[in-house]
């Protein structure tokens, strides 16, 4: 595998099971495979899973770490190539890109969507910049449209809570106060024709993702008719994808609730966190014993050090 940047980045899928694996079963047993390499992991806007399991796992491979919080400290970054760079911008990311490059053995990056203009976020341009410019692998921390960490952990979560050969998987949006990205819920979508799961996708008019990530994906407006037998419910807030940006509803009709998940086969609840207690979620349902939130947060390391495994026999 050369970067980490989407599902297609993946070669080679029996060995990536077969890596999970390993990792689950003796996290510490390949202490010194990443000796005498390093990381950099570069934060454009807050994490807390994302930061501390990706270190957590390169400790575990022996690999050291650089957390760089870039708009704190660092110069900004022109991303347009071309570009005349007479305005605040100080550094172009052709030569940024490079140096880290020079330095550091695998680069992560997180740049959520600005979720202004439609077609610049969906470019992926700060992760596709610094792939074309950094000469070593790229892992995708969160993108302004994919989280590929977050939905290989999704996957590991759900294999190993399944108590069937095809679990019915429904993902559903939920009520929010603030306007978040797409990428978690694309990625899942993008994701899910690599599993044999019977997957929904159920939201409110207006929360449409982008055909790239639902075509072929069973869709319904109907909450309740969505969870109806489910065994995991996926939970997400995204903005409009139509309405770019936009907070269509303000209203709680879409909260997962226990009389919600009644509906189910005693489904397992999941989200990615972080997570709004009782406007996303209630308390009785994340505080019950089939939330499996913390569970699925472990296994950011798990998926995150699977996928520093795979990377570093090329970095
Ligand atoms: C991010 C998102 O993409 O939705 C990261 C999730 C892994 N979530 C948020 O930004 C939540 C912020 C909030 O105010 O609740």
């Amino acid at each position: 595998m050369q970067h980490f940047t989407s599902v297609q980045d993946i070669t080679d899928w029996s060995l990536l099971w077969q890596k999970v694996q390993q990792v689950k079963e003796n996290p510490q047993g390949r202490k010194t495979f990443g000796a005498g390499k390093a990381m950099c992991l570069i934060f454009l806007n807050a994490s807390l899973r994302t930061r501390l399991s990706t270190q957590r796992a390169a400790m575990n491979v022996g690999l050291d770490t650089v957390v760089f919080d870039i708009n704190q400290g660092g110069w900004q970054l022109e991303m347009a190539d071309g570009a005349v760079m007479n305005g605040s911008k100080a550094e172009h990311v052709k030569e940024a890109a490079a140096v880290i490059g020079s330095y550091y053995n695998l680069i992560g990056i997180r740049a959520f969507a600005q979720l202004n203009d439609r077609d610049e976020d969906y470019q992926e341009t700060i992760i596709q910049q610094f792939k074309k410019y950094a000469g070593v692998p790229i892992i995708s921390l969160e993108s302004s449209v994919r989280h590929p960490l977050q939905s290989l952990t999704d996957l590991i979560t759900i294999e190993e809570y399944k108590k069937k050969e095809r679990p019915k998987v429904v993902l559903s949006w939920a009520p929010h106060p603030r306007a978040l990205p797409q990428a978690v819920a694309n990625s899942f979508l993008e994701w899910m024709p690599y599993t044999n799961y019977e997957v929904v996708l159920t939201h409110p008019e207006g929360y449409e993702l982008s055909d790239e990530f639902t075509q072929g994906i069973r869709t319904t407006n109907n909450q309740r008719e969505a969870l109806q037998n489910a065994d995991f419910v996926y939970v997400k807030n995204w903005s409009s994808y139509r309405d770019y940006g936009q907070v269509l509803r303000t209203d709680d009709e879409w909260i997962i609730n226990e009389d919600k998940m009644l509906l189910t086969d005693s489904a397992y609840f999941m989200h990615c966190l972080p997570v709004r207690r009782n406007v996303v979620v209630t308390d009785s349902v994340i505080n019950s014993s089939d939330s499996l939130v913390i569970p699925q947060a472990a296994h950011r390391v798990t998926a995150a050090q699977t996928v520093l495994e795979l990377l570093l026999d090329h970095a």
